[in-house]
This record gives C-alpha cells, sequence and structure tokens, in this order.
C-alpha cells in the first residue's frame, strides 16, 4: 500500500485565522478518491469552513459510516477526532458521543447508500431527537465504493453507466429531514463552493440537528448525460432559491444590499446569517410550503438550492433530556453516587 503523505513545506505567508492557524492546519491525508469526485470539493469546503471559523481542530469530531464519501473525514481535520463506524450507523455513534461529551463539535459525514439506504432509521431518528451537530449527506445516487449500484437517492428514469434505468422512486433527503425535525435543513451542489461553505459555516454554529445535502458527481460511475447527479445536469437545473452572504459570530454587519432582498436571522447562539433571497416567493421558516416547494420543483426536474429550512431558537437532545452541562467524564465521584440519603429520597419521591 502506498501513502502519499503531504510536503511539509509550507509558503510563508499563508493567511492565519484568529487562532494563529492556516488552511494547512485543517487538512488531511491526502485524498485516495478518484480525480474529479465531487467528495474532494466537499472536505475542500469543510476545512474551509472550520478555518474561517476559527475553531480549534481537537474540538471537533468527525464521524462517518461506509462508502467513498465516509472515507473522506480522513482527508480533512486530521488532528480532530474521528470514528469510521460501520455501513449506516454514524447517527447512533454520534448520537452516543454527543450524549457523551457535548463539549465537542460534531460533525457527521455520510453517502446516499449510507443515510438513504441501509441506514434510513438512523438518519430519522438522529435528526427526530434533536442531536447537535452538522450531518452532511455526499449525495451521488450511487454505491460508489461498491462500483455504481444505484441508491435509493437515484431519480426514477435515470440510468446507469450501462444503460440501464432506476425504476424506483427516489428518496428525497431535505423533505424527509424537514418534517422529521431537523432544524437547520439546506441542499447545496459540490461545484458551487460559494453556496456551500456558508452553509456548512452556519450548520455549524446552530445548535441542533443541522442537514446538508449535498450533491457530489461520482466521475466514475454517475457523471454520463442520462444521469441526474452529473456535474452538466446538475448545473443546468439548479434553482437556488437563496446564498448566505455574512455569518459573523457577533461582530458588526458592513456588507450592503438592496432593502427587501436581504433577510438577517439571529441564531440561538447570537451569530448572524444573512440571506440573500433569489426566489421572491421562499420562506425558509415555513416548513409546510418549504416542503410544497420542493415537491413542486421536484416533479419539474429542478434541483432546489440553498437554505431550505430553518428554526433559529432549536432544543437540542441535551435539553430535553435536562442533561448535566459537563462532559459525563468530568463527573466526579459524589456527583456519579450521591450516597444512599439521596437514593432513598428518590426512591420516596416513587412511593
Ligand atoms: C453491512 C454492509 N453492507 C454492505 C456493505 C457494502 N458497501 C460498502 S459501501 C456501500 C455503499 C456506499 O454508498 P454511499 O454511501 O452512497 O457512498 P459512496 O461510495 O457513493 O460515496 C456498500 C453497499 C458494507 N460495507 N457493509
Ligand atoms: S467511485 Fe465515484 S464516489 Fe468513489 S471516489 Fe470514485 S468518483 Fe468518487
Ligand atoms: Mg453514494
Amino acid at each position: 500500500m502506498t501513502y502519499l503523505a503531504k510536503p511539509k513545506l509550507r509558503h510563508p505567508h499563508l493567511p492565519e485565522n484568529a487562532l494563529g492557524y492556516t488552511h494547512r492546519d485543517y487538512e488531511g491525508a491526502v485524498s485516495t478518491l478518484c480525480a474529479g469526485c465531487g467528495h474532494d470539493s466537499i472536505s475542500a469546503a469543510i476545512v474551509q469552513a472550520y478555518f474561517e471559523l476559527s475553531i480549534p481542530p481537537h474540538r471537533v469530531a468527525k464521524l462517518s459510516g461506509i462508502g467513498c464519501s465516509s472515507k473522506t473525514p480522513t482527508y480533512f481535520l486530521s488532528a480532530s477526532h474521528g470514528f469510521n463506524s460501520v455501513h449506516g450507523r454514524m447517527p447512533s455513534v454520534l448520537t452516543g458521543a454527543a450524549l457523551a461529551n457535548r463539549d465537542l463539535i460534531y460533525l457527521g459525514v455520510s453517502g446516499d447508500g449510507d443515510s438513504a439506504s441501509i441506514g434510513l432509521g438512523q438518519f430519522a431518528h438522529c435528526l427526530r431527537r434533536g442531536v447537535n451537530m452538522t450531518y452532511i449527506v455526499e449525495n451521488n445516487g450511487v454505491y460508489g465504493l461498491t462500483k455504481g449500484q444505484f441508491s435509493a437517492t437515484a431519480d426514477r428514469g435515470s440510468k446507469s453507466k450501462m444503460g440501464v434505468g432506476n425504476q424506483d422512486s427516489p428518496i428525497d433527503l431535505v423533505s424527509m429531514a424537514i418534517l422529521l425535525g431537523a432544524t437547520f435543513v439546506a441542499r447545496s451542489f459540490s461545484g458551487d463552493k460559494a453556496q456551500l461553505v456558508p452553509l456548512i459555516k452556519a450548520a455549524i454554529e446552530h445548535q441542533g440537528a443541522a442537514f446538508i445535502d449535498c450533491i457530489s458527481p461520482c466521475v466514475t460511475f454517475n457523471n454520463h448525460p442520462d444521469s441526474t447527479k452529473s456535474y452538466d445536469y446538475v448545473r443546468a437545473h439548479n434553482d437556488a432559491v437563496n446564498y448566505l452572504d455574512v455569518i459573523e459570530g457577533r461582530g458588526a454587519i458592513t456588507a450592503d444590499y438592496a432593502p427587501g432582498s436581504v433577510e438577517t436571522v439571529t441564531q440561538h447562539d447570537g451569530s448572524i446569517l444573512r440571506l440573500r433571497k433569489l426566489e421572491a416567493g421562499y420562506d425558509p421558516t415555513d416548513k409546510l410550503r418549504a416542503v410544497t416547494y420542493l415537491q413542486e420543483h421536484q416533479a419539474a426536474g429542478e434541483i432546489v438550492t440553498g437554505l431550505l429550512y430553518l428554526h433559529s431558537e432549536p432544543e437540542s437532545l441535551h435539553d430535553r433530556l435536562h442533561m448535566v452541562t459537563v462532559p459525563l467524564n468530568a463527573l466526579s465521584t459524589p456527583e456519579l453516587c450521591p450516597g444512599s440519603a439521596a437514593l432513598e429520597e428518590l426512591n420516596a419521591a416513587w412511593r
């Protein structure tokens, strides 16, 4: 096996973030994916998002399942915690880790096979529970790692590289995520970094279940003229309803926009999202309208992208379970075992 190492030399004047880190501090190993794979562009967007937010890499936990997409955490954030789980099981491993240590910043990376086929149940329960995380599906409509079988997100009528037509209805992960109770839902395209990077940053800042479905063409098995997940098809049918322009922790807003074209949304943690509206009738806070809009445009063959749904005051799983505010491994023995008097009191309360 050949390991490709990145050269240690770097340009002496690389831009630094507030922590004094450069891009290089957020990168990982050299990718072994096929040249041109959309997943590599998503990795680059993830590197940029964490760099721009000046998040210390050791505060991040990245988890994935199995697939080319699930391999990608190796290619970014090499100084972060990482767990490559079983096929389709990333959400439950992430949920457990988040409950045990709420101080880390959780990133789940998955594929359409991993999340919409074998892991559909896990995907659903993780979102409905409101786990505080960023969950990205790198969606190419096929099982890339096992040589290009249709996944559950493949559109009806789209054809495989060998010319076989897909006859099953597709699963639309964003519509499902909205209905399941995710409080931040977006769709983007690996070929549109200007849209994707701010969406990832906003998802990281969101203190609840944030889901991004990112169309990510598989150049080896699903990038031909009869595919609806190819670069050409997505570029021709991309219907962006909005763009996020500025997400600044708590700083001043300096950008200048025409009145009415920009909506400012303050999230629970005080971070600010500036939403540049492209589609006048689209309101990302209207859940039912968002689902209807998505279905209408899907029926017309369009791929709606942007911030599709946002609940700016999410309630996370920790809130619902009234969890302690510190990681469980920080609890002392007296806190974990408060003694027989406390046990007696508890038992008495149930008599
Ligand atoms: C339990 C189990 N079943 C099947 C497989 C075989 N398998 C590995 S990856 C994969 C599909 C991956 O597809 P996706 O999640 O879309 O990732 P991609 O490779 O397309 O990025 C399958 C079926 C497996 N590893 N484990
Ligand atoms: S097989 Fe497809 S998904 Fe996997 S690395 Fe190659 S292009 Fe990417
Ligand atoms: Mg796939």
